[in-house]
């Protein structure tokens, strides 16, 4: 479906057309933006085509749809992955030329959509992308965020957050639909008439969609991504406002647009907020009436849904989606309450993402039964069905327990197939997370290992890389990831090393001067690259990362004239803002980046890099320029990971702990191929409990040991010594995520690392070989796997 026949002139004739028409703009007076409308709008022109022939094929065709609800999609931005799917790049840059414009500048001048925190909101970006590329018929379902993810600044090293406001300009690849709108109920009480059970709401809102379409790869296939924006459902109160009481007057409409008005930026913690609830329940109450409707459209028997419908909830957080299912099935269509559960449960799936308890949402029961009374009824009902059917003794794991609604044993029961992210993952949830659950439902609990799309992350992101992949082994790997095995028998070859270390090279030389104009600070891009970026947590450990890196300043320090490898370390990523251990953790890193960067007796050998406001297009950047990846975690604490994924791609090895997917990523690289280190997830288990365990590894650590002296001391706060001494402290009596007993084998490692770069013949082959095996690592291969072995969807292709 990808238009052969169009050429710049063509697509200029298009552009000029929206910018004069659409835009209302003559060329000689457009800004960049008026240029960015215009081709975005040409393109998404050529997406509503295939998009449309799409919903008309699964429609005819009667396919059963997946319905993907999660509160995140970190999408990015949209223009150069709509461009690059559809095979226009090279067009869309000549026709820009043609105007005295630069694409590239154009692609960057497109806000983010942020719409998510981490790594569960663009694995859902991710899975859109998929799902449109192997023409699985899909909607994501999600909330329209005013105010994606929080801005991050840095002043005196420390984090402010700015609100975010994407919204501010007009975003050309949405289609408004206010006239797919629902009605969302909240609070008021339950009355019994007639026998039956009626919920009288205290208040409402309105959800109105608004349509993104996604396009795969060649443009075969589009699916929707539907978010749902707030409005009153009374819009004003025009007696009030007569009266002259206006700010009253337009109180009713404030206050429903706060639920679709911030994404909450926890990641993988929650807060218990009201307010958070509310919105998990628009999003889900939105969706699943959508879904209803549509398949009402066409069937009449109810019972048949599960052979129509797979609904994936992304973590726990639409996991009201079991009861709000049943409340639809019940209360407005009859259905009888037994068979309304066992049609939902044919329906549902649930992805597990994280093993943190913290994350694991629970409601009081008086907050759940106060916003959502009806849903508490059901919620209760599933439970004492559960206790009767699967008995358990001596303690029964309910759903109700210590007057809180658990949502993790309220999602599991209510799936057909709850999937953990990644081998290690998954085999934890069953022995850790769920063990009397899948005791009571063995086979309920699969793997689904995650992917990210090679679209997005390779083609797109790394043309230097895609541009040799394709001139070594041809095209369509793009599609078919595996294919990248074909670059091995290349990788003993000298030219094909060297043009790899060139694509490489590329890459570097672009970063550094990036981070040269947007930091200020000069680095050679023939250091090593050091890479970690994901959000600042503790069980990631960037504390360990920048202890080490201490550590090794001392030794250059103590001897500076020695053969080092000269590093550049670069962090990225933020805070909750609420999350003070983490917060510290980014001040100290600016901190030492700031005493190091400054110091002329280690110069060039060593740098250290945190530009602020980590997001998606930076990660863009910095993934193709990477030569490691710094996968650090505490074993057992990362799910999956899916960073380590897209360095690995982009030919950077890592160096890591036998946590998440790394260890699929070794299985597949190779021992050879990657610096591993560090306790297992069960060393790290028997080790915790020796209470003694950090002062016992500091104490047998000469580097450590001065490298927290130092901190101490006040090195890197000289105005203020005593600013870590509490970090310093909890290093020595509460490190619960173990870098004490973790830094030794790390610094290890990394000397490891500087012995293989130093062989650059020999790291060549290495970088190659990451991305030569890291064909498994597609989210092609993820969602064909959810489509076989939990939605039973096949593909409309
Ligand atoms: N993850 Cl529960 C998040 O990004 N946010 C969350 O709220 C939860 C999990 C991550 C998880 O930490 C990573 O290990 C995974 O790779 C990622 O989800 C996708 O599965």
């Amino acid at each position: 479906m990808n238009d052969l026949s169009l050429t710049p002139n063509l697509l200029q004739a298009d552009i000029a057309r929206h910018l004069t028409f659409t835009l209302g703009k003559d060329a000689p007076n457009a800004s960049i933006y008026d240029w960015r409308m215009a081709l975005s709008f040409a393109i998404r022109d050529r997406i509503v085509e295939p998009w449309f022939a799409s919903t008309r094929r699964t429609w005819a065709e009667d396919r059963k749809r997946v319905y993907y609800l999660s509160m995140e999609f970190l999408i990015g931005r949209l223009l150069e992955d709509a461009t690059t799917n559809l095979g226009l790049r090279d067009i869309a840059v000549e026709a820009m030329a043609g105007f005295g414009q630069d694409f590239r500048a154009i692609v960057e001048d497109e806000p983010d959509a942020a719409l998510g925190n981490g790594g569960l909101g663009r694995l859902a970006a991710c899975f859109m992308e998929s799902m449109a590329t192997l023409g699985c018929p899909a909607y994501g379902y999600g909330i329209r965020y005013e105010h994606g993810l929080f801005r991050q600044r840095f002043e005196g090293g420390q984090q402010v957050e700015t609100p975010e406001d994407w919204l501010n300009q007009a975003h050309p690849w949405e289609f408004a639909r206010p006239e797919s709108a629902y009605t969302i109920p909240f609070k008021g009480h339950v009355e019994t008439r007639d026998g039956r059970e009626v919920w009288v709401p205290g208040e409402t809102v309105r959800a109105e969609a608004h349509d993104t379409p996604v396009i795969g790869w060649q443009g075969k296939w589009a699916n929707t991504l539907r978010l749902w924006a707030a409005k009153p459902t009374t819009l004003f109160d025009l007696e009030r406002f007569n009266r002259g009481d206006y700010a009253a007057a337009a109180e009713p409409e404030a206050l429903a647009r706060t639920l679709s008005r911030v994404l909450y930026p926890d990641d993988t913690t929650y807060q218990g907020k009201e307010l958070r609830l509310k919105q998990e329940f628009f999003l889900t109450s939105a969706a699943l009436q959508d879904i209803l409707r549509r398949y009402l459209a066409k069937h009449d028997d109810l019972r048949a849904l599960p052979k129509h419908v797979a609904i994936q909830m992304n973590d726990t957080h639409p996991a009201i989606a079991g009861p709000e299912l049943i409340r639809l099935l019940v209360d407005e269509h009859g259905m009888a309450f037994d068979e309304a559960l066992e049609t939902a449960r044919g329906c549902l799936g649930y992805t597990n993402h994280t093993l943190l308890p913290e994350a694991l949402e629970r409601w009081a029961t008086f907050t759940f039964g106060n916003v959502l009374p009806r849903h508490m009824q059901i919620v209760e009902r599933i439970d004492s069905w559960h206790r009767r059917t699967y008995p358990s003794r001596p303690h029964y794991v309910g759903i109700v327990k210590h007057h809180e609604v658990r949502m993790g044993e309220l999602a599991f029961i209510m799936a057909h197939k709850v999937n953990g992210v990644s081998a290690l993952h998954s085999d934890l949830v069953k022995k850790n997370l769920f063990p009397e659950l899948e005791r009571l439902h063995p086979g309920r609990i699969i793997n689904q290992t995650n992917g990210v799309t090679p679209r997005r992350w390779l083609k797109m992101a790394n043309r230097p890389l895609a541009t040799l992949i394709t001139d070594t082994i041809g095209e369509g790997w793009e599609a078919d990831l595996d294919r990248l095995r074909g670059l091995e028998p290349h990788v003993g070859s000298r030219p094909f090393r060297e043009a790899f270390g060139a694509a490489k090279r590329a890459n570097k030389v672009a970063l550094s001067n990036w981070i040269a104009a947007e930091c200020g600070v000069k680095v050679s891009p023939d250091a090593l690259f050091d890479v970690q970026i994901k959000r600042i947590h503790e069980y990631k450990r960037q504390l360990l990362n920048i202890l080490e890196t201490i550590a090794h300043w001392n030794k250059i320090r103590g001897n500076p004239k020695g053969p080092w490898v000269p590093r550049v370390k670069i962090f990225g990523g933020k805070s909750a803002p609420g999350y003070a251990v983490a917060k510290e953790i980014i001040h100290l890193i600016n901190d030492v980046a700031a005493v190091i960067n400054n110091d002329p007796v280690t110069g060039d050998l060593l740098k250290v890099i945190y530009p602020p406001n980590y997001n998606v297009s930076m990660a863009e950047r910095l993934v193709p320029a990477a030569d490691l990846s710094e996968q650090i975690s505490t074993a057992g604490k990362e799910a999956s990971g899916t960073g380590n994924m897209k360095f690995m791609m982009n030919g950077a090895p890592t160096i890591g702990t036998l946590d998440g997917a790394n260890v699929e990523i070794l299985q597949e690289v190779g021992a050879e191929n990657f610096f591993l280190f560090g306790l297992t997830a069960e060393e790290v288990m028997r080790r915790r409990e020796d209470p003694e365990h950090a002062r016992k590894a500091i104490e047998a650590s000469q580097p450590l040991q001065d490298v927290l002296q130092m901190i101490a001391e006040g090195r890197f706060s000289p105005g203020q010594p005593d600013r870590y001494h509490g970090l310093v402290h909890r290093v020595w009596h509460h490190d619960y995520f173990l870098v004490a007993s973790d830094f030794d084998a790390f610094h290890a490692a990394q000397g490891e690392v500087d012995r293989a770069y130093a062989d650059r013949d020999r790291w060549l082959g290495m970088a190659a070989m990451n991305t030569a095996r890291s064909g498994f690592f597609s989210s092609d291969r993820t969602i064909r796997s959810y489509m076989d072995d939990i939605w039973g969807v096949t593909s409309a292709l």
